[in-house]
């Protein structure tokens, strides 16, 4: 199989003034794409030919060798989940029933889970990725973070919804400041109903 970019789930220019079109046409026409380049580059001859993009996720997780295949796998994955976890008129407090309980038991509401997502964005060192997702041993929601191309989905848990780090996510619309994107990611961007929906399916 040959991985393909996927479209934007709504306009380039759908988000703002919390995320840019020129954001977009920088983050996702180019640089999402040329992770998927690499990617497909990288795939011929590794024993990963045909499988699914989670499938293929896991499975160069669980080679030392395929290290770099697994960085262009993962943000091929982290980045798609990206897209899917923003919606205009997004975040806040208008969470689907089934998640809302969840956040409720697992996290202690609303307010800690930003607190707590906030936090795992600023201590994420360097680039990577903050995750709300299903430990799926313990049955719980957690927050993680997670550097470079590495996402829950490798260590057997279910993604729900991810922000990405990395500078070029945020700098043309917040320059250096990262908990102020992160902020208006969780007030103003979050597609609880793919959350929900994820969740839903796990
Ligand atoms: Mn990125």
């Amino acid at each position: 199989m040959t991985f393909e970019l996927p479209d934007l789930p709504y306009a380039y220019d759908a988000l703002e003034p919390h995320m840019s079109k020129e954001t977009f046409e920088y983050h996702h026409d180019k640089h999402h794409l040329a992770y998927i380049a690499k990617a497909n580059e990288l795939i011929p001859g590794s024993g990963l030919e045909g499988m699914s993009l989670e499938d293929a996720v896991k499975a160069a997780h669980s080679d030392p060798a395929k290290a770099s295949l697994f960085n262009q796998l993962g943000q091929h994955y982290n980045h798609s989940l990206f897209w899917e976890s923003m919606s205009p008129n997004g975040g806040g407090t208008d969470i689907p029933a089934i998640l809302k309980a969840k956040i409720d038991e697992d996290l202690g509401g609303y307010d800690s889970f930003k607190e707590q997502f906030i936090a795992a964005g600023m201590t994420q060192f360097g680039s990577g990725w903050c995750w709300l997702a299903l430990n799926n041993t313990t049955g719980k929601l957690e927050i993680t973070k997670t550097a470079n191309g590495d996402t829950p989905l490798a260590h057997g848990n279910t993604p729900l919804l991810v922000c990405d780090v990395w500078e070029h996510a945020y700098y043309i619309d917040y320059r250096n400041a990262r908990p102020k994107f992160l902020e208006v990611f969780v007030d103003k961007l979050i597609n609880w109903e793919n959350a929900a929906k994820l969740l839903e399916n796990a």
